[in-house]
């Protein structure tokens, strides 16, 4: 039976079932909906793998839970974890992966609705996607602002502090001396307006030629982790990522599209089925 199924090789019907969806219909658009997994081989660690997830690994950072480290009532009695973290994941550091280069493709082939991201890495940036593409549902290091009067803070000058990391010499608001931080949505804090508005008017187009492909999340954060389930019954979904989650288990449709494994080995075997190889070879070498 091993042999057997060391024959059969891994199972990517669901991602040639999404290159057939893709091919039949040259209208059919994908919207993305990504988390941390597509970034963990860039070298970023994700929340919650066990063993290498962030949340593993605070035990340095000294915090009473692990989500402290990203909540807004935790970061103004004591910024310094926050400070720690944001010195490693700091955008510069990494390069996107081939499911951030897959989603460019999407772009320049004009087969891209949008992609919503959990992820603050700016990794969508880094691999060219436009701003009208991108959604990031929990902000990211790309602005900053003053927690008591929202007045603005030059990235330049914050970068400059979170690589420092001083203890006590927090970046403070020129104005108000509040405390200064990314756009990063905490917990305890509201999701920026553009998601809610950006997803509402998505929805009305995603019933006809659409195709929704969630990958590498635990859908265990909301709001976000509900837009699976939202997806209307017609509009095709699949799942890239290495367990099955939220909603795909929750809630299991028949026509589900679930890859288990690797986002970045889903997005090659992706390019293989849609013929795009040519494409996503000059595209990786020029970046
Ligand atoms: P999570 O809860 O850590 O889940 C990650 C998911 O990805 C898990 O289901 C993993 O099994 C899966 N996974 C890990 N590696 C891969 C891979 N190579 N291929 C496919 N699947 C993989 O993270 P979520 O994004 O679901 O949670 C939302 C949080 C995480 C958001 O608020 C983010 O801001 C936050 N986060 C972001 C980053 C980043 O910006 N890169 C890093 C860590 C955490």
């Amino acid at each position: 039976v091993l042999n057997i199924l060391a024959m059969a090789g891994p199972d990517y019907s669901a991602l040639k079932q999404i290159g057939a969806i893709l091919n039949k219909n040259p209208k059919c658009k994908v919207v993305f909906l990504v988390g941390a997994g597509v970034s963990t081989a860039c070298g970023i660690p994700d929340f919650r793998t066990p063993g290498t997830g962030l949340y593993d690994n605070l035990e340095k950072l000294n915090l009473p839970f692990a989500e402290a480290v990203f909540d807004i009532e935790y970061f103004e009695k004591n910024p310094q974890p926050f400070y720690a973290l944001a010195k490693e994941l700091y955008p510069g550091n990494f390069q996107p992966s081939k499911l951030h280069y897959l989603m460019r493709l999407f772009q320049d082939k004009g087969r891209l609705r949008r992609v919503y991201t959990q992820n603050i890495d700016t990794l969508e940036r880094a691999a060219g996607l436009r701003d009208e593409f991108i959604i990031e549902a929990h902000g990211s290091f790309h602005a900053n602002h003053c927690i008591k009067c929202d007045k603005q803070y030059s990235m330049d000058k914050f970068k400059t502090k979170i690589l420092a990391e001083k203890p006590d010499d927090f970046a403070k608001c020129e104005s108000c001396k509040g405390l200064i931080k990314p756009k990063i949505v905490f917990f305890g804090e509201n999701l920026p307006s553009v998601f809610f508005d950006t997803w509402d008017g998505d929805l009305e187009l995603l019933s006809k030629d659409h195709i929704v492909i969630v990958a590498g999340t635990s859908l265990s954060v909301y709001p976000f982790a509900a837009l699976p389930t939202e997806v209307p019954k017609a509009t095709p979904r699949a799942l890239l990522n290495l367990q099955v989650a939220g909603d795909f288990k929750s809630n299991p449709r028949k026509s589900d599209m679930i890859f288990k494994g690797e986002a970045e080995e889903a997005a090659e075997v992706i390019v293989q089925e849609l013929g795009w190889e040519d494409a996503f070879e000059t595209l990786l070498e020029q970046e």
